[in-house]
């Protein structure tokens, strides 16, 4: 793993342009589940693919309210992990950095990462079901949708399953992904689309990819360093080698 740490390191030291492109498995560590784990409580029932469609909050629209109040408790309730602090630490360090995230907690933000592209949006923010009018301070704790100026429901500025990606943010990743000579790939299983495509889109221009997760995803297979880890754990190690090789420390 050290020798996998260190060639890590010397593409960093490299790189011109660095990618970082995140799931849910980033936030893991600071106590968000990802997607893919078993719904805690009350939502073991619950497919979040069917709660996270235009369909599911139509069909019942308190029950998906309530299901972004609960996740958005638990994120305000969290705080960013190792693995985001390091991201903004190796920012320092090279001289381009953006994050890509598919995840709506907003806690690459939180940790001090700057122009953060949001492909699935914020469970911060809101917007009315029907004309998209952007709605601010919504209070906490309701448990059905409130209603825009308009008369329409509000819900969530997230993307759901069968919504379009938000086109500028979708633009500006796929030239990041383009452009870039170095793309790290943390805590994603790679699956979801189009999102999923940015890391092909990245090694097909000639970037290296870096893949970090304790387990293989259908991304592995074109990495050109995998470090199976947890991204709290593998990110700090990374920055501290880094320093090490090129006596950058801080
Ligand atoms: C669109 C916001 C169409 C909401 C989300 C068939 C084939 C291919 C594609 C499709 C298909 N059928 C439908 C589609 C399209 C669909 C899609 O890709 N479906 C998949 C499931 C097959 N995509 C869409 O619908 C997208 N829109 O295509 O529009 C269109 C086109 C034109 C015009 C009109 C319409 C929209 C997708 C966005 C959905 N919204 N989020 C919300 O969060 O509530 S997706 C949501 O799930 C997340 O944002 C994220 O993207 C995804 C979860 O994935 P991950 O982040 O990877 O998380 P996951 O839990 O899966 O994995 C965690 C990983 O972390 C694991 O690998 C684990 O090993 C690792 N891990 C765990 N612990 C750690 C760790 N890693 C590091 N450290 C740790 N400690």
């Amino acid at each position: 793993m050290q020798q996998l740490i260190e060639t890590t390191a010397s593409l960093l030291a490299t790189a011109k342009s660095v990618v970082v492109f995140t799931g849910a498995g980033v936030s893991k560590e600071s106590g968000i589940p990802t997607f893919r784990d078993a719904q805690e409580g009350l939502w073991a029932n619950y497919d979040p693919q069917t709660l996270a469609t235009p369909e599911g909050f139509a069909a019942n629209p308190p029950l998906v309210w309530q299901w972004y109040e609960w996740r958005r408790q638990k994120v305000r309730d969290v705080k960013p992990n190792a693995g985001h602090i390091a991201i903004v630490e190796l920012s320092t360090k090279v001289p381009e950095l953006r994050v890509i995230t598919q995840n709506i907690d907003g806690l690459h933000a939180r940790a001090g990462s700057k122009d953060v592209l949001e492909l699935h949006g914020s469970i911060a923010r809101h917007y009315c079901f029907d004309e998209q009018h952007p709605a601010d301070d919504v209070p906490d704790g309701l448990d059905e949708p409130p209603l825009c100026w308009c008369g329409s429901m509000l819900r969530p500025a997230v993307v759901w399953f069968g919504e379009s990606l938000p086109g500028k943010v979708l633009g500006d990743a796929f030239r990041l992904s383009k452009e870039c000579d170095l793309m790290f790939v943390v805590g994603t299983a790679g699956v979801v689309y189009p999102a999923a495509s940015l890391p092909y889109i990245a090694k097909d221009a000639g970037a290296k990819v870096v893949e970090i997760n304790p387990e293989p995803t259908p991304i592995t297979d074109i990495a050109d360093v995998f470090l199976p880890g947890y991204s709290g754990h593998v990110l700090p190690q990374i920055v501290t080698t880094f320093e090490k090789i090129t006596g950058s420390h801080p």
